[in-house]
Order: C-alpha cells, then structure tokens, then sequence
C-alpha cells in the first residue's frame, strides 16, 4: 500500500505542477518571436488531410478532459501568446469549415464519466481525453469504440503519434488513440538536459557532448563517469545535502522509468498469437536495476534527494545534467540565467543501435464511449481527423519552433538534437496498464532500484497472479 500510496502522490504532484502551467501562463509573446523559416512547416501543410466537405449545422464536438487538459481542445480567447492563439486559430478554422463547435468539457474523472456514460447509453460528448497511465480500467470495462472501426479516421498519418498508438494496437484494434491535439505528447517528452554553465566549469562544453552523442559514445558508463566528478560542497557543511551542487539530479519516481526505453528495454511484448506478454523479466533486466542502483545510490555526484526539485536546482547551476520534460521549458526553465541545452537520454552501450528518448506516462490520448450514436461515427471521424491534422500543421510548429527553438534554445545543432529526440522515442503498453491492471509491473525496476535491491523474481513472483489476470484481461478485451 505505502508504494501505491507514493505513486499516488507523485501523479498528484505531478498534476499540480502542470497545473501551474496552464497555457494561458505560458506567454509566448508575440513581439519576442524570431521567426523560424522551417522547410518541415511547409512541408506540414501541404499534406492534404483527405477529409470531404460537410455542413454539420453548427452541431457540437464536445471533448471531455481535466480541467487542467481543456487547453489541448480548447482556449476561451486570444491573449496574445504564440501557442494559445495557435489553439484558438486552429478551432476557428475547423468551426468555420465544418460549421460546427468545439467545446472543452471539464471534468474531474473522465474515466469514471467515460464508464458511467457507457453503462447509462447517453449521449453526453463526442470524445473523452484520458491521462494516458489511467487508460486500463476505461479500456478493460469494455466502454470505447475501435478507433479503426470509425470513418475517416486514418492513424497512418503524420499528426497521430505512431509509435504511442502501435504500442496500443492488439489484434488490429485500439480503444485509445492519441495526436498532435494532445499538446501534452510532445510536452511530456523527456531529454538530458544540460546546463552549459556548469558543465562549461568541468570542461565539457555543448559541442563536446554533442560530439559524444553523434560517435556513439554517449553510454550510461560514460555518463556515470562524467556525473561523478561532478560535486561540490556549496554550503560547505561537510555534508552531501539538498543544497550542493552535483553531476546528476531527479526524482526516483518518473525519473527512473525512461530508463528502459533509454537503454531500449520493453516491458510488455506480444506472443507468437498476438497477445501481450511480460518481457520485464530477463537478465537485461536485472543489470540494468544494478547499474540504475549505481546511479542513484553509488554515484557521488548524483542528487535524488530533492525528487520534485530537479528542474529548480538545474535552473539554480546546481545541477549538471537533468532529465526533464520540454513542458519545463515553459515554466521553471522559462527565467533560467545560465544556457541550456538538450541531449539524447545516454545508451545501454555502443551496440546499442539508436538513443531512446521516451515520454512520461502522463500524455492526453483520447477514446470514442461505446454510447456515441453510429449516425455520429462520421461527424466525430472527421472532427477527430481535423483536430490533430490542424495541431500537426499550425500547433506543433509553434511549441517546437518558437516557443522551444526560437526563443529558448541557441543555437541550430540543439533544434536538431530536439527533432533527433522526437523521432526517437518509443513509449510502452506496460505503462498505459501498468498503475490499474498489471499490478504496477512496469514501475518493478524503479522500486528495487530505490530499495538498493536487484532481487526481479521475488518482486515479480509477488506479482504473476495480477499480472496473469491483467494481460488475460487485456487480451480478451482486444481479442
Ligand atoms: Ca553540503
């Protein structure tokens, strides 16, 4: 109970902090924007969306979300800021071509709604937004539509987000979908940040760890090498405390788990028929635990100790290197004195093909309720279509270009490690059912970690009848 209650806490604070961030507190002002000319964006759109023309006699596309998400449907009004104006621009183009409205439902658990609705057959909104790691119940209750059963609904395209939504096909269906019109997909994506100030004080500069990315050398080894000579004493009390300056610092909670997608470790896999299975129970497993435990508890220059707190110690120069999510950008990172700049999470080992950035678990993905009316499928297909095409076209490239390249990074190799990281990322089943069918399995390597402990079968012995229950549940929802 106590680790769930801790997870618990950590998701909350998590939404606290994105609470704060709301994107009427992001401001992006206008007069600040140095145009970015991208060929990427013309390229963007020009890519026809293939949707017909209707007439929808201004009938409601009603999304419903936490109130802390209705941002990624919906804004209330021009404020001048560069990525709330790009929201309200996109609505009011679809409004206009479809003729219909877009509204932003809050709600305070659109999940339970999403099941209610669907037991009761209401006919309450179109479409439901779910934090991606509260997805299983939704998804095993048996209340969302296949997405590919909905017309005009093509996930081949470049605003849906395919290496998330693969991760969420079994058996050619998916319940939950998501696109660029959930903000929070690219937001939540994790890269190594570094602080070119404090590194510069130790002799790296960017172009040297740029260089150590592109000839392959950019090894967890390596980096525990570099963070460890990383420390000083600032408030020289002899002690290594919360206030020093260190090599490595963030939480042992999210900030473990981007680990195995880093060093390119799946925790869910499918079987010789298709289903989901376990693979979190290998010898890869169990060395990366060990050399995560070096990290965390054996490294001088690591800092855990203050776990929400490594975005304000990084922007403090009290931290080297960072994990932290783009959505930072935005907030604590917004004022920070020092440069930064962003790096690939570090490889497993140079034979390690590609670096793997991932996300946190906590991105927007979306599911039709069975309730919806098939004459509907049509109207919320093409709704659907338009909202992420149009954030892919005109959305994406504001929070990309301006408010992360333009303003914040500085110079043209960190735009292309951003895209690198991207395109790069890689996002696991196990996380979207982990916290409510499997027995929070996939969070196994993050708790042995913390308890300095690399026993996985006892840990996962504890678990087999959850997790034997979940995928058989999982399966037979998809089967
Ligand atoms: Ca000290």
């Amino acid at each position: 109970m106590k680790r769930i209650f801790s997870l618990t806490i950590a998701f909350l604070l998590l939404f606290t902090a994105c609470a704060g961030t709301a994107p009427e507190e992001l401001p992006v002002e206008t007069e600040t924007v140095i145009p970015v000319e991208t060929p990427e964006e013309t390229t963007r759109e020009d890519i026809p969306d293939n949707l017909p023309e209707r007439d929808f006699a201004g009938k409601a596309f009603r999304v419903i979300s936490v109130a802390d998400r209705t941002y990624e449907t919906a804004v209330e009004e021009y404020t001048g800021t560069a990525d709330n104006d790009a929201l309200y621009d996109r609505n009011l183009r679809i409004a206009e071509r479809f003729n219909c409205s877009i509204e932003a439902v809050s709600h305070v658990d659109p999940v339970v709604s999403a099941i209610n609705t669907a037991t009761a057959g209401t006919n309450d909104y179109e479409l439901v937004s779910i934090v991606n790691y509260k997805s299983g119940k939704v998804i095993t209750s048996k209340s969302l539509l296949n997405w590919y059963e909905i017309p005009f609904v093509n996930l081949e395209m470049p605003w849906y987000v395919k290496f998330i939504n693969d991760s969420a096909t079994i058996h050619d269906k998916i319940f939950t979908a998501t696109g660029d019109m959930a903000v929070t997909s690219l937001t939540f994506t994790v890269g190594m940040f570094f602080n070119q100030k404090v590194c510069g004080d130790y002799g790296y500069t960017a172009e040297d760890l740029y260089e150590m990315v592109d000839n392959n050398s950019w090894t967890i080894d390596n980096f525990l090498q570099i963070i460890d000579a990383i420390y000083v004493d600032i408030n020289g009390d002899g002690k290594d405390d919360i206030n020093d300056l260190y090599g490595y610092g963030g939480s042992v909670f999210d900030d473990i788990d981007i680990w195995l997608p880093a060093f390119d470790h799946a925790v869910t896999g499918r079987d010789e028929n298709g289903n989901l299975t376990l693979a979190l129970n290998n010898e890869k497993t169990v060395s990366i635990v060990d050399k995560l435990v070096r990290l965390i508890h054996e490294t001088q220059g690591s800092n855990v100790k203050g776990t929400w707190q490594a975005q304000e110690f990084f922007a403090q120069d009290l931290l080297a290197f960072a994990p932290i999510r783009f959505h930072d950008c935005f907030g604590t990172l917004r004022d920070m004195e020092s440069e930064y700049s962003i790096l690939p999470v570090p490889k497993w080992d140079e034979a390690q093909q590609d670096y793997r950035s991932t996300l946190t678990d906590e991105f927007s993905t979306y599911g039709m309720v069975k309730s919806v009316p098939e004459e509907d499928y049509e109207f919320v297909g093409i709704l659907f279509e338009a909202m992420n095409a149009e954030s892919y076209k005109t959305v994406f490239p504001v929070y990309c270009d301006i408010a992360l390249k333009g303003k914040y990074a500085t110079d043209l190799k960190t735009a292309e490690i951003m895209d690198r990281i991207i395109s790069s990322r890689s996002f696991d089943a196990g996380f979207t059912f982990g916290a409510e069918v499997l027995g929070l399995v996939p969070y196994c390597v993050r708790d042995l970690v913390v308890k300095k402990s690399t026993d996985l079968a006892s840990m996962l012995a504890q678990k087999e009848n959850i997790v034997t229950k979940g995928l058989q549940a999982i399966n037979e929802t998809y089967s």
